[in-house]
């Protein structure tokens, strides 16, 4: 059996979940579910991060207590994840006793093979982001040096362990230039070094002396360690690395054959692609398949953010519109090429027409015919008398069979939607133009039964098409139909299933 391990980013617990973590968390959730119905083996992560300098500060501003802010955030943020139906096998949470042991064991064999060092720590640096910045990276304003998030940087001078990450510089770039795929979009790799290798890499100040509310360092207990070594390390402790418990570990991450797949956005690919893939080779681990990045949902014209304070909440289209409808616009327009300007009306638009007029509207057309011409019983094909009309949609319906499958396979969630979306579009003109109300008039039953029986079938496999991204509102149709969402199931012929009748399923707004 094929298996799979993906990832999204563990987000700051500084905060409520917004709309850009509802982006991601979903798309992976989307490419886990669709992995899964064609056969894999998933095992798929999210979670907290918990550690670090930002979520300090915001405790503090709070009057909170840290560890009660971090419960409830986390609280909040598997709350939105269970009504989103996102199904992940493991939450992650880096203050948990279990991640920090292995974070301190990782740290200390690190620094026994020496390549980790004490140093001094002079650099830019963004609290907000936690990063570093040379004076080259950073954006200079009226002589005040920003990150390209535009948070102000503060100078930082102070003791501090080093990863000897400058040695690797060579071998990430031959990485990047002899592996293809392993960062899609491909062109992201080329901003990397443009941004990031070009100026040569430096080792990473990876320890805090100045901050407490981080995983102590067990060499020297005056340093907690960085946030973003301890935070990228969630990808093996989540399977149980570095315990006796690490089963997971083997099966998903040590088995050559599993496919592991991280997502985010582009503004942490630094990490993920270039410190991320040392620090496993410093580990004699292997690295991941593949590191999937997608743009940011703009919203007015900016990055939307916590720190920017113009971030959406989901929860608002969710009341309104369904878990469903947001995952489904979510998807459709997901962008790994570009950013995405948000808009209520954009929202408002891809729900009335894809969802309402099309999926929805085909749906109860079709069950209102097959319930007034055939009393609720799927009718038989006749196929001698297929006319051109009938076999031009056999055709696409076996085009997209034979699509799918490469699609989910290369990521291109938003493309089989495209596919699915120009088959309603096809399915309701069939329907226009077939006319089935005077092939009734006209007693003409045999080509309305072919014609019910071809339109049925094939709405049938575009809903278990459908069933990853519209999960709840499939499952309801799925007992109005009787049908399995199986997509094993795909291509078969109904012919005398009985169904229900079908209310509307989604009300035009
Ligand atoms: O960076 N558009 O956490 P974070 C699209 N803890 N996606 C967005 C977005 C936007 N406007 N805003 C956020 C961190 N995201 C670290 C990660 S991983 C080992 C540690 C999504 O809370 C996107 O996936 O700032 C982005 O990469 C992530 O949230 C950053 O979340």
């Amino acid at each position: 059996m094929k298996k799979a391990y993906l990832t999204t980013p563990i987000y700051y617990s500084s905060g409520k979940p917004h709309l850009g973590h509802a982006y991601t968390t979903i798309l992976a959730d989307v490419v886990a579910k669709y992995k899964k119905a064609i056969g894999y083996d998933i095992f798929f992560t999210t979670g907290m991060d918990e550690h670090g300098q930002k979520i300090f500060d915001v405790a503090k501003k709070l009057k909170k207590n840290v560890k009660e802010m971090l419960d409830d955030n986390a609280k909040i943020f598997q709350n939105l994840w269970k009504k989103l139906g996102i199904n992940y096998n493991f939450f992650t949470r880096t203050t948990s006793q279990d991640h920090k042991k292995t974070v301190q064991k990782i740290f200390s064999q690190l620094y026994k093979k020496k390549y980790i060092y004490k140093g001094v720590w002079t650099s830019y640096y963004c609290p907000n982001c936690e990063e570093n910045y040379t004076e080259t990276q950073a954006i200079k304003k009226k002589g005040k040096l920003f990150c390209k998030l535009g948070h102000e940087l503060v100078f930082k001078n102070e003791p501090s362990f080093f990863l000897k990450t400058s040695q690797f510089q060579k071998w990430i770039e031959k990485y990047f230039h002899d592996h293809n795929s392993f960062i899609y979009p491909s062109f992201r790799a080329k901003e990397l070094i443009n941004n990031f290798l070009n100026e040569g890499l430096k080792d990473l100040s990876i320890s805090r002396k100045t901050l407490c509310w981080g995983v102590p360092i067990k060499e020297d207990n005056n340093h907690v360690i960085y946030v973003w070594f301890d935070a990228l390390l969630n990808y093996l402790t989540n399977l149980g690395y570095g315990t006796k418990k690490n089963q997971n570990f083997t099966k998903y991450w040590n088995d050559g054959r599993s496919e592991i797949i991280h997502f985010m956005s582009k503004e942490i690919s630094r990490f993920h692609c270039i410190y991320w893939p040392i620090m496993l080779k410093m580990l004699n681990l292997r690295l991941p398949n593949k590191i999937i990045i997608h743009g940011w949902i703009i919203n007015n014209n900016e990055k939307m953010s916590k720190s920017k304070g113009n971030v959406i909440d989901p929860w608002q289209y969710i009341n309104r519109f369904g878990s469903d409808a947001l995952r489904y616009f979510l998807v459709k327009e997901s962008n790994f090429e570009n950013d995405f300007n948000f808009t209520d009306k954009f929202f408002w638009d891809v729900y009335n027409h894809d969802l309402a007029n099309n999926y929805g509207n085909v749906l109860t057309r079709i069950a209102g015919m097959i319930k007034k011409y055939c009393h609720n019983v799927v009718p038989s094909l006749t196929k001698k008398k297929l006319d051109n009309d009938d076999k031009e949609i056999l055709i696409v319906r076996k085009e997209i069979l034979k699509k799918y499958k490469n699609l989910i396979n290369n990521y291109k969630i938003k493309e089989l939607l495209d596919e699915i979306q120009k088959s309603y579009l096809l399915l309701n003109k069939y329907i226009d133009e077939t006319k089935p109300w005077v092939l009734f008039k006209d007693g003409k039953l045999d080509k309305l039964f072919n014609f019910l029986n071809i339109i049925f079938n094939f709405n049938c496999d575009l809903i278990i098409l459908l069933s990853p991204i519209l999960q709840q509102t499939t499952k309801k149709i799925s007992q109005i139909l009787n049908l399995v969402l199986d997509f094993k199931l795909l291509n078969k012929d109904h012919a005398k299933l009985k169904i229900n009748s079908c209310p509307p399923i989604f009300n035009r707004k």
